[in-house]
């Protein structure tokens, strides 16, 4: 009788910290063996050649998500766990979005009826958070901590989702005292509103105004002023969608400081720049995203800061919307930049992207691909080891690379819902061709094997990377604030 229900054989297993070459023998979901030469399994996938790295873990992706102008994006869960999928993700954490007045218990059980369904690989949630009012944060976020929903992100721009300094620091102290990761969208909002009213004002509404009127300057010093209130509070806290060479700047130096600061960034800072939103007519709305891709120069920073470990984490913060009146352009073939959806299309060529540019170009290594990409992300949410790791006991999550395999990217290759991919017409080498989820094949021979709604939700821990570190600034620390106790104000 086999041992085992699969045997991965033969493959070069990368993990965030070792590359080394062995089998892997799985039963039911999991890993329960690995080495040379396990026994034949009942079934076998042989992987001589190829690279078996983890699963990604998408941690910032917008799916079957409205947004707070009322847009609807163009995946729903099916197509969007689909598409990551066939990109070598195996796991995503999109968010389950408040507005405001909404109560957020409501608003989870909501993400569930819509996820539950249709995905076809495991999920979490963040949650988004664009209205703490005493009574959410009092009478229902720590419950939807304590089930798993450890994270929320926060943005300090957008008329309908903004927080203030005062509600930041509510937001921070609470995430302080029940263990939850805060993840926060930073641009300068006033910065952007008066620069918008001004350049439309002045007539200029095409798209490539969208990033005039996001300045590298707005991230900057948003960075800055969130990671200072997170200081205040000595409250952990990521910054998402990192851009510029301004925000990389602050992350670096908190991080110099020892202080608890995560980075995030996406693709679209790597492979696309400002002029991208200056194509002919509206094309350039496809590759509206706030913060705004920046220059040549931002790029550069921007993989500097991966490769120094500035970032933690290698999002596609996955916002998706069709080049038509659905989307992108719901508000008319002339719309100005101010009504154009934001966001890029990613979670299937996240992966590639970065293993083909940053792996195959020599500026990354495959452990920091790993861990860029999957493992880290899997430990600040708290889904570590079951996730974004290859090891004995671990969920059976892997994407099984043909290293050498060229692609050129094409907008109907892409296995979401929205029609054109920013990333089209380029040749990437290195391909996940065969993913498994939980002992199971997803995709092979460029084939979905599995029934939609086989994804299954996963619960997040809290995680150490949220743990404050008991290091209080003077006036926070009653031993030299007079006495006054920071327990009583959080
Ligand atoms: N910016 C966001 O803040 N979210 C979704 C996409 C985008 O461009
Ligand atoms: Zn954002
Ligand atoms: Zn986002």
């Amino acid at each position: 009788m086999a041992d085992f229900d699969l045997v991965v054989r033969g493959g070069t297993v990368a993990t965030a910290s070792d590359t080394f070459t062995a089998d892997i023998g799985i039963n039911g979901e999991t890993i329960v063996a690995m080495g040379s030469d396990l026994e034949a399994g009942k079934n076998e996938i042989d992987a001589r050649g190829m690279l078996v790295m983890p699963g990604g873990v998408d941690s910032h992706c917008h799916v079957e998500q409205k947004s707070s102008s009322g847009v609807m994006c163009a995946d729903d869960f099916y197509s969007g766990t689909v598409s990551a999928a066939f990109g070598g993700t195996t796991t995503i954490i999109p968010f389950a979005a408040q507005h405001k007045g909404d109560s957020l218990i409501d608003v989870v059980r909501e993400y569930h009826e819509a996820a539950d369904p249709k995905a076809v690989i495991d999920y979490a949630f963040h949650l988004i958070l664009s209205d703490p009012r005493e009574e959410v944060l009092r009478d229902e976020l720590p419950g939807l901590i304590d089930m798993g929903y450890s994270s929320f992100k926060v943005y300090l721009t957008y008329d309908l989702l903004k927080l203030d300094d005062g509600e930041m620091l509510d937001v921070l102290s609470l995430a302080r005292k029940e263990g939850a990761l805060v993840m926060v969208h930073a641009e300068n909002h006033e910065v952007i509103k008066w620069l918008t009213e001004r350049l439309l004002a002045g007539g200029y509404g095409e798209p490539k105004y969208h990033a005039i009127s996001h300045p590298r300057i707005a991230e900057g010093e948003a960075t800055h002023r969130a990671i200072a209130l997170a200081e205040l509070l000595d409250t952990p806290l990521l910054i998402v969608h990192v851009s510029s060479p301004d925000a990389i700047h602050e992350i670096r130096e908190a991080k110099t400081r020892g202080l608890k600061i995560y980075g995030e960034t996406c693709p679209q800072y790597l492979f696309l720049t400002a002029k991208d939103l200056d194509r002919d007519g509206m094309e350039g709305a496809k590759y509206c995203c706030s913060p705004p891709p920046r220059d040549e120069a931002s790029q550069e920073a921007v993989w500097q800061g991966l490769v120094n470990g500035t970032f933690d984490v290698f999002s596609s913060d996955h916002a998706p919307y069709r080049f038509d009146e659905s989307g992108k352009l719901s508000g008319g073939p002339n719309a100005t930049f101010k009504q154009i959806a934001n966001g890029v299309p990613g979670l299937e060529l996240r992966l590639p992207l970065l293993f083909s540019e940053g792996v195959l170009k020599g500026r990354l290594n495959l452990n920091q691909f790993v861990e860029l990409t999957s493992t880290r992300a899997a430990k600040l949410y708290g889904l570590h080891p079951r996730k974004g790791t290859i090891a004995i006991g671990a969920d059976a999550d892997l994407a099984i690379w043909d290293p050498d395999l060229t692609v050129t990217v094409t907008d109907e290759m892409m296995h979401d819902n929205v029609g054109y991919t920013p990333y089209a017409g380029r040749t990437l080498t290195g391909w996940p061709v065969t993913v498994l989820s939980r002992g199971r094949v997803v995709v092979q021979d460029s084939e979905l094997k599995v029934e939609r709604g086989s994804g299954k939700f996963l619960a997040c821990e809290r995680s150490a990377a949220a743990a404050p570190l008991g290091r209080l600034v003077p006036e926070m620390d009653p031993a030299t604030n007079f006495g006054a106790n920071i327990e009583r104000w959080s």
